[in-house]
């Protein structure tokens, strides 16, 4: 899906505005703010690209939950670029918060979508069509990943026209880019170690996912991951936010999944985790091939066979979202067909 999604780029040779669409060089310059609106796994694909839109696109970016944008008496800035995501296209929460946005005069809007005669790319002037193929289950799993690759090319794009991505580092990235449908098979070869660990989530009843700064969105897409198809009750925070409550559920009883990638984070976050240990909480630790974090008592770790820099956040979701696929298997529920899902919900 990951080769798909990037073989236009392959195409192209280099970071066009047109990737979005014939006249998107009017509509991606003078842009003053982003305002992502998405629900569900389509919003955590937007809060990672705030991490990548502030920090290399140097752009102010705002993550709306479709579902409440509507209901909010927000202060609208004519030259907001509006992105919506939707690996369905026909979200109708979604589809209503960019009606929203563009009652309120903003007209660059764009949508990030996996289906291309759907509603949302019809009311949008921009568009990137992820063609992941389609989603056989209701949870968004090879979306959310090719969504990523989307809006990292966004931010790229967003870059280069604002004079932030010099010709070498576009060479730079678009290699990255291109290596990441390899980098994420390597993450695949983890499964087996992945089963091990879904046969002690069988009996649980809950569980903490926690990460730190663009990792922390993908601590929110484990959690929900689990929560659609094993029904496991999940939450996830950012691991610094333990000690402002969620420490006090912290027991023997409590498994603590952390997305742990070696970036300039991780010494924070071990500190977080050795909370965790302190109140006998069992650690189920993502780390990368580099990371000093060993295994001990209470501390199982997995590595990645990569630390991958700004994309990082597309690999670490790929062992979560296997261990939620593994977990349900062992708890015998229907993984593409969870109890009360629609695959778009389109009320
Ligand atoms: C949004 C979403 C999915 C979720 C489930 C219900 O869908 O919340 O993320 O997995 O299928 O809908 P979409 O707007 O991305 O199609």
């Amino acid at each position: 899906a990951l080769a798909n999604t990037l073989e236009m780029v392959g195409a192209a040779k280099s970071l066009q505005p047109g990737l979005f669409g014939a006249d998107a060089e009017g509509l991606l310059k003078g842009v003053r703010q982003v305002l992502i609106l998405a629900c569900g796994t389509s919003w955590h694909a937007g809060l990672v690209a705030r991490y990548w839109l502030e920090a290399i696109a140097g752009i102010p970016c705002a993550v709306e939950i479709a579902s409440e944008y509507r209901y909010r008496e927000s202060v609208p800035d004519p030259e907001t670029l509006v992105v919506t995501i939707s690996q369905s296209g026909e979200t109708a929460d979604t589809l209503a918060a960019l009606q929203h946005a563009k009652a309120l005069g903003m007209r660059r809007t764009l949508a990030v979508c996996n289906v291309p005669e759907s509603s949302l790319v019809r009311e949008t002037a921009l568009r990137f069509i992820t063609r992941a193929g389609p989603e056989i289950g209701v949870a968004s799993t090879k979306a959310f990943t090719t969504q990523l690759a989307a809006l990292y090319l966004l931010t790229l794009v967003m870059a280069k026209l604002r004079g932030r991505l010099d010709a070498a580092a576009e060479a730079r990235e678009l290699q990255a880019l291109r290596h990441v449908p390899a980098a994420v098979q390597a993450v695949l070869a983890l499964e087996p170690a992945i089963k091990t660990w879904a046969q002690l989530f069988g009996a649980k009843q809950h569980t903490l996912f926690l990460g730190r700064g663009r990792h922390y969105p993908i601590a929110l897409e484990g959690a929900l991951k689990l929560k659609e198809i094993s029904y496991i009750h999940a939450e996830a925070y950012p691991a610094g936010e333990l000690k402002h409550g969620p420490l006090a559920l912290v027991d023997k009883e409590m498994p603590v999944i952390a997305v742990a990638p070696n970036d300039a984070l991780l010494e924070k976050l071990k500190s977080n985790l050795q909370e965790v240990r302190a109140r006998g909480g069992e650690l189920f630790v993502f780390a990368d091939a580099d990371s000093e974090i060993a295994d001990s008592e209470g501390v199982h770790v997995l590595r990645l066979p990569e630390h991958y820099g700004a994309l990082s956040a597309l690999l670490h979701v790929v062992p979560l979202q296997l261990l939620s696929y593994h977990v349900a298997l062992v708890k015998g529920t229907d993984v593409d067909k969870p109890r009360n899902l629609a695959k778009s919900v389109t009320v």
